[in-house]
């Protein structure tokens, strides 16, 4: 309890993933808390939550009405850590697709950025278990995004990210519309305009093995639209509008 280090797990029926992924999150050679921000899953992820909380005090639980998107659940996880005093504030899918072993080196990176981006395809691509179609859709994404936004990232929509406290306070939370993958490009997007520093560090991606996937055509047209309205908020700037910062120490 205490620690300065909060991993945000937004889930929906996520029940055969969450306690093996909480073991793994308590057992990591630096200490963590854990928030799940469940949706009411229909197959009682929440419950699980709340019996995994009651026996360790590291885990919070962030029950929520109802299914209403990624990005809210995110949203009311960012606004819960920074009710309380988290320094290093993560995202992380629940499904295991980004493997806890990585935090200790976001965590390192982070000393020394505003915000620690996981990437998939900086330095080779490393993505276990998806099919061809999915992969070049993602990587597509991210040349699109690069060419329309100016933002340079490899792998801008990806869901495993370290924000430093302060990067998260320096965003109007409420602000934020977008909900399927366009809610990673819009956050790191308002946070790259305004000059902080974003560093990626390489991450290994495998797809889930277990529970249903949440892809939809929705989430995709939802992500072309957002990057176009992404570069306009940025005065049509394909750069942030001041130097990024000094680094900090
Ligand atoms: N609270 C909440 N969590 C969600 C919602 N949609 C997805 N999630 C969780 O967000 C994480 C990422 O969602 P995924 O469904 O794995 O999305 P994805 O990785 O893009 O797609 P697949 O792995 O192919 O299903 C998982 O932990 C999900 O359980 C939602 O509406 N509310
Ligand atoms: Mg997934």
């Amino acid at each position: 309890m205490g620690q300065h280090t909060l991993i945000i797990v937004p889930t929906y029926n996520e029940r055969e993933n969450l306690p093996p992924l909480a073991a793994e999150l308590l057992n990591l050679p630096v200490p963590v808390d854990l928030l799940v921000a469940d949706d009411h899953s229909p197959d009682g992820t929440g419950r699980l939550a709340d019996e995994l909380a009651a026996r360790h005090p590291q885990i919070h639980v962030l029950h929520r009405a109802e299914k209403s998107g990624l990005g809210r659940a995110y949203c009311a996880g960012f606004a819960w850590a920074l009710e309380r005093d988290y320094e290093f504030i993560f995202e992380m899918d629940g499904d295991f697709s980004h493997n806890p072993e990585d935090i200790p080196r976001f965590l390192e990176a982070a000393r020394n950025a505003d915000l620690v981006l996981g990437s998939r395809y900086c330095k080779g691509i490393r993505v276990i278990n998806w099919p061809l179609s999915r992969l070049l859709l993602s990587m597509g994404a991210a040349q699109y995004v690069r060419i329309v936004t100016g933002m340079p990232f490899t792998d801008p929509t990806g869901g495993f990210k370290c924000f430093r406290r302060a990067t998260l306070r320096s965003i109007d939370l409420r602000s934020i519309r977008s909900n399927g993958y366009s809610f990673q490009i819009e956050m790191t997007h308002k946070i790259w305009r305004q000059g902080l520093k974003i560093v990626e560090v390489p991450i290994i991606f495998t797809d889930r093995y277990q529970g249903t996937s949440k892809m939809s055509g929705h989430i995709v047209r939802e992500a072309l639209l957002m990057v176009w309205r992404l570069w306009f908020q940025n005065g049509l700037r394909q750069s942030p509008r001041r130097r990024p910062s000094a680094p900090r120490t």
